[in-house]
């Protein structure tokens, strides 16, 4: 028998288009897909996300890969292996404060290596109602902190006359675990969308900067009460700091109100386990701050400190950003001090299938997306329009049921539509509304701000019909 022809990941990378050919890898084996594409039974796009590299990472998402047909087929496609120095993993130690970081899945959109920010793609941001670990959107200001969980420690400042904690993981585990789904969405979500009116100052989001995931942990209102922390008649606030810090040793920081951390109906959770795992690097390891209902900038990861303050933190990120403002105000008028820092975010929605510019076929076209509101306000429908907005259909809304004023998570939501006769083209809206009846705004113009944060305008998407 020949010897196989040997290729490195470089060669293999460069084969992932259809101009190029279409090459995967499996362990060392490499393989030319092209002809399978159009046939692979999970449609051709997902197919494509792993493209020029290893589809272990993509099967490890979808187990009906994990079975004897599937090798069969992809067994006909080899064409050759990896070279063993491209196998074995590499190892280049650097200075830089980001070489601990850890790895991540290559299906994420990388808005920002360092620090590392990145969003899942929106065919399969919806795919599952609970996201998983390894897609779920990071938002990362700063390196990853690699921390010891037999060393870590929680400080919880205590109230004059109360006492202050230092509690191990041992020591979360014992108070009484709660369970709880929850959407987390950074403010910056569809971000791009500001970008195309005018510039802002800020990483570009899609429609990606959300996901959902169960998480698990302690309550922080039995930790503070443990503390001997109880309401007060005047305002205020618990800080949170992060063991993420700046060269200058400054940690990421914010805050919340007292009255919602001390609200067991609100259920804000010390989380240590993020959908039946210990939580990942990226997202807090070992324990996180998780706030239903509010805006992902509190949600403070690698939680090292929590204390009672009078104010809010004095954080940069509490403090001189995630605010919002009039689209008159720029960087040299701009008073940071005149807004109220974001807590609950309002109700949003996007498309995420079609995506935009894509071409559908004739007869009839299925619509997906997801929606989401803040505050626990559920999500009581989404309206879906072909023809820019000016009718609508109802969608039908999927996903788990939310409780009334606990509604944490979201919905995801799908049409199925006749594709009106001898239409070439389909400009695809949607919009949703909680159950305050709040809406979303038709166009993002008005509410266009410096910072690009709270992009929540009807979500617009434009597909080509096969004739
Ligand atoms: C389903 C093959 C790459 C996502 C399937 C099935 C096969 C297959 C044979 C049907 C399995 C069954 O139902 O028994 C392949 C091959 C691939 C590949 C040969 C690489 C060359 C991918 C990638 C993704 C993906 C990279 C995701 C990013 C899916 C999904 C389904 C599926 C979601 C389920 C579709 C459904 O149940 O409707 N694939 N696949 N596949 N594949 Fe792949
Ligand atoms: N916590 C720390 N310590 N450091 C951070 O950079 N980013 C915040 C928040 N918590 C951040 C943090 C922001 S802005 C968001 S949107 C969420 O984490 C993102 O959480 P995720 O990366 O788990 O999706
Ligand atoms: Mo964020």
């Amino acid at each position: 028998e020949k010897s196989p022809h040997i290729y490195t990941r470089e060669e293999v990378r460069s084969h992932s288009s259809p101009e190029t050919r279409i090459w995967v890898t499996l362990g060392c084996e490499v393989f030319d897909v092209t002809e399978f594409v159009d046939l692979h039974p999970g449609g051709p796009s997902k197919l494509m996300l792993a493209a020029g590299g290893p589809l272990e990472p993509f099967w490890a998402l979808y187990a009906v890969h994990d079975q004897p047909h599937v090798r069969e087929i992809l067994a006909q496609y080899k064409v050759g292996e990896l070279s063993p120095e491209d196998t074995a993993p590499s190892t280049v130690k650097t200075s830089d404060p980001y070489a601990d970081d850890p790895v991540r899945h290559p299906a994420l959109k990388v808005n920002s290596q360092r620090p590392f920010n990145a969003e899942p793609p929106p065919e399969l941001l919806t795919e599952n109602y609970i996201t998983p670990n390894p897609i779920f959107f990071t938002r990362n200001h700063l390196p990853v902190p690699n921390l010891d969980p037999e060393t870590y420690r929680l400080h919880v400042v205590g109230p004059p006359g109360g006492q202050s904690l230092c509690l191990s993981l041992d020591d979360l585990y014992q108070f009484p675990k709660h369970e709880i789904t929850v959407t987390l969405q950074c403010a910056g979500n569809r971000r791009s969308e500001m970008t195309r009116i005018k510039e802002v100052k800020g990483l570009e989001w899609n429609t990606g900067a959300i996901s959902t995931a169960h998480w698990a942990g302690a309550r922080l209102c039995d930790v503070l009460a443990k503390a001997g922390h109880q309401l007060c008649g005047t305002e205020a606030h618990v800080c949170f700091e992060g063991l993420d810090s700046d060269p200058t040793g400054t940690a990421y920081g914010a805050s919340i109100p007292l009255a919602r951390a001390m609200d067991p109906e609100a259920e804000v959770l010390l989380a240590y386990e993020m959908n039946g795992q210990p939580l990942p690097r990226d997202h807090g390891f070992p324990v996180r701050v998780v706030v239903p209902g509010v805006v992902g900038a509190r949600h403070v990861k690698w939680l090292g400190k929590v204390s009672v303050e009078p104010e809010e933190s004095y954080s940069h990120w509490q403090r001189r950003d995630y605010k919002g403002f009039s689209p008159s105000v720029d960087w040299d008028i701009v008073d940071f001090d005149s807004a109220p820092s974001i807590q609950e975010l309002p109700v949003q929605s996007a498309i995420t299938e079609p995506k935009d510019g894509e071409t559908v076929q004739s007869g009839e076209v299925t619509i997906k997306g997801y929606a989401w509101s803040g505050g626990g306000r559920a999500v009581v429908r989404v309206d879906v329009s072909l023809d820019g907005g000016l009718t609508w259909q109802v969608a039908e809304l999927d996903g788990e049921e939310q409780r009334p004023r606990k509604a944490w998570a979201w919905r995801l939501w799908q049409l199925q539509a006749p594709v009106p006769a001898g239409k070439k083209e389909l400009n695809i809206v949607c919009k949703a509304v909680d159950d305050s009846y709040n809406v979303q705004p038709d166009t993002v113009a008005p509410i266009w701000n410096l910072r690009g944060v709270l992009s929540n305008a009807w979500h617009r998407v434009h597909v080509h019909v096969t004739p």
